[in-house]
């Protein structure tokens, strides 16, 4: 019987497909249990080595709680909406869903391939149909939803326009659009239908809007915030720039307070809360008011609303900055100052928010002219424009405290603005600073001698009694734009009378993508959905038509926008839960039983993206009563990276000459990526493989090389691990020439879960040779050993010691030692001749969360017909580990002379009696009697005189 692995892959993938072996059931009286990954954006480059990390140890926590008796579901899927398919269409013509299919059937046989319980029966796919009728059905539910303050929850809009129908909205206290404005009840139902619908607009959870947006030429499209990595486009590397755009959006700021705190109730890593937290930016501070001082009789009043975090300051004020863009600039600059306010304008729209806010070191601003008083000591306060002032966060201006902020400061000094000093004879260090206890205070009229939060309480008590100013929090969180001005997204089922979105109803979902001949935008700058001819919404018939019918009465235009990439993965973890339900998202049966998942594994990088979003709707849907829960994921982890070895050959610039490594140091060269399975153990290249690989045509043919020592030695650093660095390693060769346990060992054996480690091919012999000592441990070439012989002491204690520190490991989410506590075992049972059917069932059990292929198959072997993921975890017995000798240091007048093993249970005169009987004693005492012999049971043997 040899290990033929391969063999043993394929009997056990095909038997857990056809048994469904890992199917979850929803009425079950188990536990539940929900392990979940993210799933996967089926790109064309297919799986790399990197890719299943999170997958192996997600799957192995799976494996362990069925041993356990949990009922476990563990779904997968894909995110299969999105650009790389899309680019693929408009360079090829290529139908964006064919690729996918394709892509999804390459990234499917590679999965299998490595031996996951999935429950594929259950399997979701967000560009299907009938899986965005569901993202588009939640679209329509935000839609028909606004935001109470007072109850802190979303609610009906139909709700609220009863309310406004009966009394206006001076009650109504929600989150909405900052120009809102107050109506009486007689005013709402004297408004038209349109004039309503505008103002509802303003409300809902989400809702058409002019807003500035980051505008990518390059991909045709708008991008969120999380989309832009250092300034560009995370795909590609695009220019991005600020644009007026009408967009959907997501009130996703109504629940930023909710956000926040919800962290606390999460058991997620502390970076990725420490994110979120930093992306939603909550600062507590006061609004106050400044009147600007008229210069003319006939100006406008005009009064400038600030943010600030230290209203206690409020006495330092020395002068204001509003952000260029601020609505007041044109309304208070002088006629004197026009000029160089507007060519300052002009300078700073250049420069993006984001330039603006990492530039701290150029100051640049303009005096309006205009003067502010200051709402205490009334004295006149000059308002500059500045651009480090941003218009997008508070109110778009700043009192300006030169001694208490240091780009008030720098600006102060820059432009000459006299800077008092309310903190005269007050350490202002910045240690004094943070410590906000410290007495800081002076110069007021009522602030003084207070420490900081006193001050601050104080200072926004005196605002409020003189109707200037009120405690407020803000956040740096956002709105979220939800169109894109692209193809493959969600439809938006929404279609347009007299220029007012409305929406389909949800009887008449899935509005499907219509078919367009180019996936470009249109030449007048329309999305890609601007191309279909047959899009139009008939309210009579209620279908898509031909645009051609459109006459504004019963046939409309529908929207062109499509859907954001994280639409569809916001939800999709609860559509797992009933995935083929076609009435509703799932039901409350499956939602009452699965809620929420208790495992999610996947990478950081969506710690203010998808993290956020899903965590956002879920506390909608939770607010509707559409779920049960209001967050998502109990748990979280994030898998580190696998980093890519990259190989390089040196090039002489200019020539096609390449220099072995050991050769390239003084020459003028430029290194250039190669294959990694070019390259052997010893750094060396295949120089012929390179020459021959068709994908680098006539580049390599006639190059020269120029070898050390005989050989062609690359370079080697540690990279990412991408297709365009070359050292990408596929798992396909992996499980064809180690078999997919020994891939799933080596994995977790790289290291710790979380951390960025290097993949080197060369290591996973060690694993794979663990494997084939494993097997030899059951069977030789005579067929199976295992035999009911009784189980010794030393195989119990190695199985139990083995038993404790695996599920020590696995609930620690430690997998990689637990791989080396089975070499550990493997060895001690193998030097022990451990044939016992006792020992060797357990320890299969065991090891097959970790490499199930071979559990099943020596299960069967030993003549089970149930697959080994049925079988109970072996209980931990801890009297196995208690030690039943020991080995006593026999002492002669404090001096160690030999030792003795006997039984621990021994009793003290059974003890001396032995060691006195001794032959090596007699040895020593030569014929002496001692004086006294001292028995410590457990420890020592002394014998003295
Ligand atoms: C007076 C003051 C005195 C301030 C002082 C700070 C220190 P966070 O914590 O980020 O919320 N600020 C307000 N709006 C701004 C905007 N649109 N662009 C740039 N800066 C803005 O910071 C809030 C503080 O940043 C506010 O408190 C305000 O300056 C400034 F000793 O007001 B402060």
């Amino acid at each position: 019987m040899t290990y033929n692995f391969n063999e043993i892959d394929a009997k056990w993938q095909k038997y857990w497909a056809e048994n469904q072996t890992f199917k979850a059931e929803n009425n079950s009286e188990k536990p539940k249990y929900y392990v979940l990954d993210m799933f996967p954006y089926p790109s064309g480059a297919g799986l790399h080595v990197g890719h299943p990390l999170g997958y192996i140890a997600s799957d192995i926590y799976a494996r362990y709680k069925r041993h356990q008796g949990f009922n476990v579901l563990h779904p997968q899927g894909y995110d299969s909406f999105g650009l790389p398919a899309e680019q693929y269409a408009i360079q090829t013509g290529q139908h964006p869903a064919i690729t996918t299919a394709e892509n999804i059937k390459t990234y499917r046989r590679q999965l299998d391939q490595i031996g996951f319980s999935f429950d594929w029966s259950r399997e979701v796919r967000t560009s299907d149909p009938s899986y965005y009728k569901w993202t588009q059905w939640i679209f329509i539910q935000l839609f028909e939803s606004w935001y109470c303050k007072r109850e802190n929850k979303a609610f009906a809009i139909s709700d609220l326009i009863k309310v406004f129908a009966g009394e206006g909205n001076k009650n109504v206290e929600a989150v909405c659009a900052d120009n809102a404005e107050v109506f009486t009840a007689e005013e709402w139902n004297s408004y038209s239908k349109k004039e309503q619908e505008e103002i509802l607009l303003q409300y809902r959870l989400t809702y058409l809007a002019e807003t500035e947006v980051n505008w990518c030429p390059a991909l045709g499209t708008v991008l969120a915030n999380d989309e832009i990595v250092n300034g560009v486009s995370e795909r590609g590397g695009h220019t991005v720039v600020r644009k007026k755009m009408t967009q959907w959006s997501m009130r996703i700021s109504a629940y930023a307070e909710r956000l926040l705190q919800g962290l606390e109730t999460i058991d997620w890593t502390d970076s990725l809360k420490e994110s979120q937290r930093n992306w939603i930016g909550k600062s507590v501070g006061a609004s106050v008011t400044f009147n600007v001082l008229p210069i003319t009789n006939n100006q406008k009043p005009a009064t400038i609303s600030v943010f600030t975090t230290r209203p206690d300051t409020i006495f330092g004020v020395s002068f204001m900055t509003l952000a260029p863009e601020h609505e007041l600039v044109s309304q208070i600059t002088t006629p004197e100052q026009k000029e160089e306010v507007e060519a300052y304008i002009l300078a700073t729209a250049k420069r993006s928010e984001r330039d603006r806010m990492a530039d701290v070191k150029t100051i640049s601003g303009a005096f309006t002219g205009a003067y502010a008083e200051h709402p205490f000591t009334k004295e006149p306060i000059p308002v500059w424009i500045g651009d480090y002032v941003l218009a997008g966060y508070g109110t778009g201006a700043v009192m300006s405290v030169p001694c208490g902020d240091q780009r008030d400061y720098d600006f102060a000094k820059h432009f000459n603005i006299p800077i008092p000093n309310i903190f005269e004879g007050v350490d202002i260090s910045e240690e004094a600073f943070s410590d906000k206890d410290k007495t800081v205070i002076a110069n007021s009229d009522f602030l003084n001698g207070m420490n900081y939060k006193k001050a601050t309480k104080r200072a926004i008590y005196e605002l409020e009694q003189f109707g200037v100013g009120e405690g407020k929090t803000n956040y740096r969180l956002r709105d979220a734009v939800f169109s894109r001005q692209r193809y493959w997204g969600e439809p938006f089922p929404v279609y347009y009378v007299d220029g007012m979105p409305q929406m389909i109803a949800a009887e008449h979902l899935p509005i499907r993508l219509p078919e367009v001949e180019k996936y470009l935008p249109t030449e007048t700058g329309e999305p890609p959905l601007g191309n279909a001819t047959v899009w139009a919404w008939d309210t009579n018939k209620n279908e898509v038509v031909s645009n051609d019918l459109v006459d504004n009465e019963t046939v409309y235009p529908l929207e062109l926008n499509t859907m954001p990439g994280w639409a569809g993965s916001s939800w999709y973890f609860n559509r797992y839960m009933d995935p083929t339900n076609t009435d509703e998202f799932a039901s409350q049966e499956a939602l009452n039983y699965w809620k929420d998942v208790d495992l999610y594994i996947g990478g950081s990088e969506h710690a203010t993206g998808h993290l956020l979003y899903s965590r956002f709707w879920q506390k909608f849907l939770f607010d509707r009563g559409f779920v049960p829960v209001d967050e998502f994921a109990k748990k979280l982890i994030n898998q580190g990276m696998i980093l890519g070895t990259s190989a390089f050959v040196y090039r002489e610039v200019g020539t096609n000459i390449y220099y072995s490594a050991g050769l390239a140091k003084d020459k003028n060269v430029q290194p250039i990526h190669v294959k990694v399975k070019y390259i052997n153990a010893s750094d060396e290249l295949d120089i012929e493989g390179l020459k021959n690989d068709s994908e680098f045509g006539e580049d390599y043919k006639d190059a020269e090389f120029i070898l050390e020592n005989g050989v062609y030695k690359v370079g080697r650093d540690v990279e990412k691990m991408s297709k365009s660095k070359y050292n990408v390693v596929n798992p396909d060769d992996i499980v064809a020439e180690y078999g997919a346990d020994s891939l799933r060992l080596y994995e977790m054996f790289l290291g710790p879960l979380e951390q960025y480690k290097p993949w080197n091919t060369a290591g996973i012999t060690g694993v794979h040779n663990f494997l084939k000592k494993l097997w030899k441990l059951y069977a030789d070439d005579n067929g199976l050993k295992v035999n009911d012989a009784p189980a010794t002491k030393d195989a119990l204690k190695t199985l139990h010691k083995t038993i404790k520190k695996v599920q020590e490991d696995i609930e620690n989410f430690s997998f990689n030692t637990s791989v080396s506590t089975f070499m550990i075992a493997v060895n001690e049972l193998s030097t022990q001749k451990c044939t016992s059917k006792d020992i060797l069932e357990p320890l299969l059990v065991l090891i097959s969360p970790y490499a199930p292929h071979i559990a099943e198959e020596l299960w069967s072997q030993l003549g089970y017909e149930t697959s080994i993921s049925t079988a109970a975890f072996p209980e931990f017995d801890a009297s196995h580990l208690v030690e039943s000798a020991k080995n006593y240091p026999i002492s002669f007048n404090g001096k160690m002379r030999f030792t003795l093993e006997l039984p621990l249970d021994m009793s003290k005169e059974d003890i001396e009696k032995t060691v006195m009987a001794h032959e090596k004693t007699q040895e020593q005492l030569q014929g002496r009697t001692p004086k006294k012999v001292i028995v410590v049971p457990g420890k020592i043997v002394n014998i003295v005189g």
